[in-house]
């Protein structure tokens, strides 16, 4: 492994751990991207939630846990793909952070060579928290360009994330490419998620009504889907199902990052009932339904399953 190379252009932003923070999520993103090649296999090993790990997984988690715990003011890495967290030295919640990472979202997409992404929280408090202890949320599309969506207390703006030289040794460039990115106020397209004999028959009646008025974008990486409707404007959902009423989005992990994004974008999301940032965790690894894009969209769904 080699170490996280510099990062050139982050611009005077206010906090500077977060700053390093996602620094150093944009250092690894060149190396994580150009090694997914010949880790598209599956790993051989679960994850704390059950799920067949791929090797891209585990390349992805191992590179980011040394690069933000070497971040001067993180306290603690908590990943998707680990039981435990790792001790980064400060004291979270007394000065430090707690950096909660999906490392690759979406990695069942290695197969199909479809989009996915990197997933990122940084927390005020120790896992587990609510959202509401947030300080700012990101995530790393891998898609034709690689992109960085990062949301802080001065709202949301996306970057391109290119290597400055050709090569392994250059640095890392931030550009920013929109700086006030914010929801359209005409949506146009839906993603969701789940088995459609599986959703609730009050879900479904939403859907029928989604369907008449808005284009279907669904393409199995939360991260990827998220970003259409960032884009376009609509509605991301990864319901709650028949048999298994948590749905499937890591609460910590997917859904509090993505809520927290979407809502300083000007949208909303919910578990169905409740700001998904006010959603209180048992454990790290729990499972919440995301309902997540334009406040109107979002309001409509949360009547249609009152
Ligand atoms: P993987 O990381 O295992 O590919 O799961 C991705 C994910 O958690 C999220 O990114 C997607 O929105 C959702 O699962 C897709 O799930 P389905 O495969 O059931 O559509």
């Amino acid at each position: 492994m080699t170490d996280p190379t510099p990062v050139a252009d982050s611009g005077d932003r206010a906090d500077p751990t977060v700053e390093a923070v996602f620094d150093a999520v944009a250092a690894t993103a060149p190396e994580i991207r150009a090694a997914l090649p010949g880790r598209r296999v599956e790993s051989g090993t679960g994850n704390p939630s059950g799920e067949r790990v791929m090797a891209g997984d585990l390349y992805a988690d191992e590179l980011l846990a040394e690069a933000i715990t070497a971040v001067d003011g993180v306290g603690s890495f908590v990943s998707e793909e680990r039981e435990a967290a790792v001790d980064a030295g400060g004291a979270v919640g007394e000065g430090a952070y707690a950096v909660a990472i999906d490392p690759l979202d979406g990695s069942s997409n290695l197969r199909s060579n479809n989009a996915m992404g990197t997933v990122v929280g940084v927390y005020d408090a120790p896992l587990p928290a609510t959202g509401r202890d947030l300080v700012a949320a990101g995530y790393v599309l891998y898609g034709p360009i690689t992109t960085m969506v990062v949301a802080d207390a001065s709202g949301v703006r996306e970057e391109v994330v290119e290597r400055e030289t050709a090569g392994d040794d250059g640095g890392v460039s931030r550009s920013v490419v929109e700086d006030d990115l914010r929801l359209p106020p005409d949506p146009l397209v839906y993603g969701f998620g789940g088995r459609v004999p599986d959703w609730p028959d009050d879900f479904t009646a939403y859907a029928r009504e989604i369907e008449d008025e808005l284009k279907l974008r669904y393409g199995g990486a939360m991260v990827g889907d998220v970003n259409q409707v960032l884009t376009y404007g609509g509605i991301f959902a990864y319901p709650a199902l028949v048999g298994t009423p948590e749905g499937k989005l890591r609460l910590s992990f997917e859904a509090n990052p993505i809520a927290y994004i979407v809502e300083r974008a000007g949208g909303a999301a919910t578990d169905g009932e409740i700001d998904i940032l006010d959603v209180k965790p048992e454990g790290v690894h729990d499972r919440v339904p995301l309902y997540v894009g334009n406040e109107e969209l979002v309001e409509r769904l949360q009547a249609a399953l009152a």
